[in-house]
């Protein structure tokens, strides 16, 4: 394995150690990869078998969704043992054989691990209901005698972030218990030894089967103020009951020890909403995680002054903790950006977002693919969630029989939810399954007709597509032509980013209605859109070779 990994890397040792700070990292979501034994439902096995498109893709990790076994109470996020593989997806050794192949390939693996709760079918979880009040299965969790004369209401007001009630009442005896997220997710009670021990315990179970890191899932929620005081309107930083409390750091410390003890280090990258730069870089310190999603660029609107607030803004907060940012465009939980982009609003944010939005959806094409050479530009790693390369819209229309999405149903359908960005790839052909799965069969969520100019044997024909610009970005964006070089904003109109990186590199994004003439001589390297006359129009971005060269800096 060393020898493979020093072929694959060509870097020195230090820096294939660090391979985390300029990385794509590809999402994974299983269950809508590639589905190998034709019941609707992708596997590890179609995962291994497309293995070679995702190597010539150019990305460098991929990150899986949950894989483990699950009731699917909400899509895998609640995990009945963290331990294994769901039947559905495969088995462990398939899933350490999918390890091994893709770092043979030069791909490493990151896991999901979902600390913040378990799933109500988890052996502690249903110990706990078993158990009385006061023992010690239920100090795992948040257990609470109701409120009220009766205890029929529950301990105190906090909403679950999928809507009503974070309480559900145990049958019973009458305690409450909490869950942020579904009741099918009982939160973990991270003042107890026995949780921290699992939870390292889990991470090596993982790093030990090679796994190159974890994401973790909702990281800034683990912590709960015992107290159980309501939320306020203006709470300060760390005073919020249960987000980015400050004994969530030392956690992250342990972790941090755990990941740093192996040969190759191990990657910490945390799933973190937080709007204040400041208490989120706070994670990002030396001994605590590597990296996090940075969700302010992916809820930011298509505006040019707007994107160049959100890029400083994370340069900004990133660099006194010395941690690359992240460039997210997309994940399984938010809105396709070729539709987000082809709307009068185009930012993202779970509270506005409702179905039936009018969209154009050829400007949000255009507009995604200008963003995706802006990300791939910019210094830092980047994700890209399965389908984004291939310009996929989410699809709106899915029956409400066919709606799995938790958001959906716990909000009464006024949230749309998730389901729309969660379709199973298409691969080949002009029907459904569209090659996910075998011709015939049923895909857990039904594909649209009409895919079949998205497939990526379509798409892959194609020199104009998506995918197209997405393997030419990616190979381009490998080879580093901007060298080592700083980043620095240049001088522009308002409707334009131009931003250098070292003396040769510009990237150049021009948001306005007018064309803007390159400036002579320079080389372009690739362009997400053709240009008129020599000319960027709208919404287009270009990658430049030497367009600083004739100024007075000189070489
Ligand atoms: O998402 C976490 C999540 O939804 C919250 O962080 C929330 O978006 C935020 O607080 C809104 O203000 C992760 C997964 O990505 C998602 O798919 C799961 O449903 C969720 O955790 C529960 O595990
Ligand atoms: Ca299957």
């Amino acid at each position: 394995m060393e020898v493979r990994e020093a072929a694959v890397e060509g870097r020195s040792s230090s820096r294939a150690e660090q391979w985390w700070r300029d990385a794509v990292v590809y999402q994974v979501y299983v269950r809508s990869f590639a589905d190998a034994n034709g019941d609707g439902i992708g596997d590890l096995a179609g995962v291994r078998e497309r293995l070679p498109y995702l190597r010539d893709l150019g990305v460098d990790a991929l990150w899986f969704s949950p894989w483990y076994p699950s009731p699917m109470a909400d899509s895998g996020y609640d995990i009945s043992d963290y331990r294994s593989i769901d039947p559905a997806f495969g088995t462990l050794a398939e899933a350490e054989q999918l390890i091994a192949e893709a770092r043979v390939l030069g791909i490493r693996t990151i896991v999901d691990i979902v600390p913040n709760h378990v799933s109500d079918q988890h052996p502690w979880f249903e110990a706990a209901l078993a158990a009385a009040p006061g023992s010690p299965e239920r100090e795992r969790f948040w257990f609470r005698p109701g409120s009220g004369a009766d205890g029929s209401s529950p301990p105190n007001g906090w909403q679950s972030i999928f809507g009503g009630s974070a309480w559900t009442r145990a049958n019973g005896d009458g305690e409450w218990y909490l869950h942020l997220f579904a009741p099918e997710q009982p939160d973990l009670n991270w003042t107890e030894p026995e949780v921290w021990a699992e939870h390292e315990d889990v991470l090596r179970f993982w790093f030990d089967r090679g796994a190159a890191g974890v994401r973790i899932d909702s990281a800034a929620l683990l912590v709960k103020d015992p107290a159980l005081a309501e939320e306020r309107p203006h709470s300060g930083p760390g005073e919020h009951p249960f987000t980015d409390r400050d004994d969530l750091h030392e956690i992250y410390r342990r972790w941090r020890a755990i990941a740093d003890s192996y040969d190759e280090p191990r990657v910490l990258v945390g799933e973190i909403w937080l709007p204040d730069a400041e208490r989120f870089a706070r994670y990002l310190r030396p001994d605590e995680l590597h990296t996090a999603f940075n969700f302010d660029f992916l809820g930011c609107p298509w505006e040019a002054d707007r994107m160049r607030r959100s890029i400083d803004g994370a340069l900004a907060a990133h660099a006194p903790v010395d941690a690359p940012a992240t460039w997210v465009l997309s994940n399984h939980d938010v809105t396709r950006p070729v539709t987000r982009y082809g709307r009068a609003d185009s930012s993202f944010a779970f509270e506005s977002k409702r179905a039936g939005t009018p969209t154009d959806l050829e400007r949000g094409a255009r507009r995604a693919r200008a963003a995706a050479l802006l990300a791939m530009a910019l210094p830092g790693s980047m994700y890209v969630y399965q389908g984004e390369e291939l310009g996929l819209p989410e699809v709106e229309d899915i029956p409400h029989d066919r709606r799995q999405d938790p958001m959906w149903l716990r909000s009464g359908g006024v949230d749309p939810g998730r389901d729309g960005c969660r379709i199973p790839i298409p691969w080949s052909g002009d029907h459904p399954p569209y090659g996910f799965s075998a011709d015939g069969a049923r895909t857990w969520l039904d594909q649209p007709d009409g895919w079949a100019a998205l497939t990526v044997a379509a798409e892959s024909e194609d020199p104009a597509s998506m995918l197209s610009l997405y393997r030419a970005g990616l190979r381009l964006r490998r080879k580093a032509p901007w060298g080592g070089g700083a980043f620095r904003w240049i001088p522009s109109g308002d409707e334009v980013l131009a931003f250098a990186r070292g003396e040769d590199f510009v990237c150049f994004v021009n948001f306005g209605s007018e064309p803007v003439a390159l400036p002579p001589g320079a080389e372009i390297l690739i362009a997400s859109n053709d240009l008129e006359g020599g000319a960027v129009s709208q919404d287009t971005t270009v990658w430049l070779l030497n367009p600083l060269g004739q100024g007075e800096e000189g070489r």
